[in-house]
């Protein structure tokens, strides 16, 4: 039986909704905390304003059971948990305003025995900041910093780690990493953690928990930037990079990940900063592989343009706008940004195939056309895959001409890895003249 009979969750985005969600559906009573009334008034409704599979259904159940309500005010709780944007500011500076404003909002309502637990991304040291703001609201309770494992109010940090369009069962079965400000505070959190959380709980220090965060996505962001590095070179010395790796990955110790048109999404392309900001001379493969990530985009439109010159009226259709295969969400996509830029360039009429939305994103309206994969294949002469969504990646291309593809997901020669399964120099070649 848990010690919580009230939790709130403050951010019911992409993480605090399914938190809550999950939460709820453990028989606990949660509100949810959000300034957006939108936001609170769909959820109150039964319904969701993202797009995550098996959510509303989820959602739906524990609205009429009465055990998630969504409020715009911050409220009384046993336990609070914040799952606020933490975004970067120019300079690549961390943004901490929406962690300052919950704690403006909360402060008022905090009472002896609270918990208060950090899930957003974030530099370190933000935890023990969010005390000091609490404190400063709040002189006649005690924190952490002041009376440590006797504080009236305890914090920790926990960084959520699902990956989009598998969050509820991530959230159930990844293991969690617990950082207390104190060892009470760590192992308060881990009991909360027990309501639904069935991986391991490891508990830590707030300041390891937080870079931990950082360091996974900054391990994935290098890793992938030796990718795409790799398919720069690849693409000088004219090897076809995907078939390269296939193979280096043969090597029992050598497992490469794929390049692409860049690193897009919310996460990865964000927290390297928060480790480079905060220890920016020492840095420097981080900083080094953000970069080359970030450079992608321009490469393939080079390659782009390539192309587009042999033809006299270039029809370019630009295939997927995702951020990464089979979700519909475009925030800070490459393939945005490449569809933008390749539009602006004026280089001929621009066509977006994307399976997963029914309507441009309002920057493209008018500029850009929405087609389905058939007109597309049907109006286009020049084909450029962004995402290697499951649409295109079954779709048979040898009928397209060869030259007229820009593919930067390997697309062409996963199809042909599988079709040639380590024979055929001659194939092999043929894949190389049309990768980006
Ligand atoms: N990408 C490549 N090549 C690859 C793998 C990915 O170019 O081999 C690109 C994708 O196309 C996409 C971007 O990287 O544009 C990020 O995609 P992703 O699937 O690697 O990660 P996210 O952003 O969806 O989720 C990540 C996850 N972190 C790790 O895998 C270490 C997730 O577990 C985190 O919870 C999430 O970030 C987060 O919220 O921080």
């Amino acid at each position: 039986m848990t010690k919580f009979e009230k939790i709130a969750v403050v951010g019911l985005g992409y993480i605090g909704l399914p938190t809550a969600t999950v939460i709820a559906s453990q028989g606990v009573k949660v509100v949810g905390i959000d300034v957006n009334q939108h936001a609170v008034d769909t959820i109150n409704q039964g319904k969701i304003h993202i797009v995550e599979p098996d959510l509303a259904g989820l959602v739906n159940i524990v609205v009429q059971k009465g055990t998630l309500v969504a409020r715009t005010a911050a409220e009384p709780a046993d336990a609070y948990l914040i799952a606020v944007p933490t975004p970067f500011k120019e300079g690549y500076k961390p943004d901490l305003s929406y962690i300052e404003a919950v704690a403006e909002s909360i402060a008022p309502h905090l009472v002896p025995g609270n918990l208060i637990i950090l899930e957003s991304t974030s530099p370190v040291g933000t935890t023990e900041q969010l005390a000091g703001w609490l404190a400063s609201h709040r002189p006649d309770l005690t924190f952490p910093q002041q009376t440590g494992e006797n504080a009236d109010v305890q914090l920790a940090y926990c960084p959520e780690r699902v990956l989009p369009g598998h969050v509820l069962r991530e959230l159930v079965q990844n293991d969690r990493i617990i950082g207390g400000m104190t060892q009470r505070a760590a192992k308060m959190a881990s009991d909360l953690y027990d309501i639904f959380v069935r991986g391991e709980c490891v508990l830590t220090d707030c300041r390891t928990a937080e870079m931990t965060k950082l360091t996974e996505n900054s391990f994935r962001d290098v890793n992938i930037a030796f990718a795409n590095e790799l398919s720069l070179i690849c693409h000088e010395l004219d090897i076809n990079v995907w078939e390269l790796i296939r193979l280096a990955n043969h090597h029992p110790r050598v497992n490469i990940l794929q390049p692409g048109p860049g690193v897009g999404g919310h996460c990865i392309a964000v927290d390297p900063w928060f480790i480079v900001d905060s220890a920016p001379e020492t840095s420097k493969i981080i900083r080094t592989a953000r970069l080359v990530n970030d450079g992608k985009p321009q490469f393939v439109l080079d390659r782009i343009e390539e192309v587009a010159r042999k033809f006299t009226n270039p029809v370019i259709a630009c295939l997927g706008l995702a951020f990464k295969a089979d979700i519909d969400d475009l925030r800070e996509s490459p393939a945005i940004e490449i569809t933008h830029a390749l539009q602006a360039k004026g280089l001929g009429r621009v066509l977006a195939v994307e399976p997963n939305i029914t309507e441009l994103p309002s920057s493209m309206a008018g500029k850009v056309e929405l087609v389905s994969l058939e007109l597309a294949l049907e109006q286009a002469n020049i084909f450029v895959i962004l995402v290697d969504h499951k649409q295109f990646l079954h779709f048979d291309w040898s009928n397209v001409n060869q030259n007229a593809i820009v593919d930067t997901r390997g697309v062409l020669s996963r199809h042909l890895g599988a079709t040639i399964s380590g024979s055929s120099a001659s194939s092999t070649t043929q894949a190389t003249r049309c990768i980006a």
